[in-house]
């Protein structure tokens, strides 16, 4: 059965709307929509554990990762469930998101509606920069804009 969701991105400047659809339980999960008032260039996108904004972005946690695997490449072998790569904005600080991923889910145990999607302020490096936090958040930087991913309509 499909499932939808939606999550609306706030942040200071940074705003977005990012929708997730999945044809059945056991399919990938497409990620699309627009987030615009970033700088040129990539920006780290994940799912985090929390939906809590109650202290902004930073009370959704560290990256959703049930099987306390080491941050990578949304390709990678080893990679949290929350890791969804990177967003390019262009010249005009605008992002299209245009992004399938087979590990996330809209149900069961890789479900991340109730958990916060962020945008961030730096590139991440995909877990191979080589940086203290590289393994952990991909290095990268402030958390600019997040929402809680909620169900949508059908
Ligand atoms: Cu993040
Ligand atoms: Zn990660």
């Amino acid at each position: 059965m499909v499932a939808k969701a939606v999550c609306v991105l706030n942040g200071e400047v940074v705003k977005g709307t990012v929708f997730f659809e999945q044809a059945d339980s056991k399919a990938p999960v497409k990620v699309t929509g627009e987030i615009t008032g970033l700088t040129k260039g990539l920006h780290g996108f994940h799912v985090h554990e929390f939906g809590d904004n109650t202290n902004g972005c930073i009370s959704a946690g560290a990256h959703f990762n049930p099987h306390n695997k080491d941050h990578g490449a949304p390709d990678a072998d080893v990679r949290h469930v929350g890791d969804l790569g990177n967003v390019e904005a262009g010249d005009m600080g605008s992002a299209k998101v245009n992004i399938t991923d087979k590990l996330i889910s809209l149900s069961g145990e890789h479900n991340i509606i109730g958990r916060t999607l962020v945008v961030h302020a730096d590139p991440d490096d995909l877990g191979v920069g080589g940086h203290e936090l590289s393994k952990t958040t991909g290095n990268a930087g402030a958390r600019l804009a997040c929402g809680v991913i909620g169900l949508a309509k059908l």
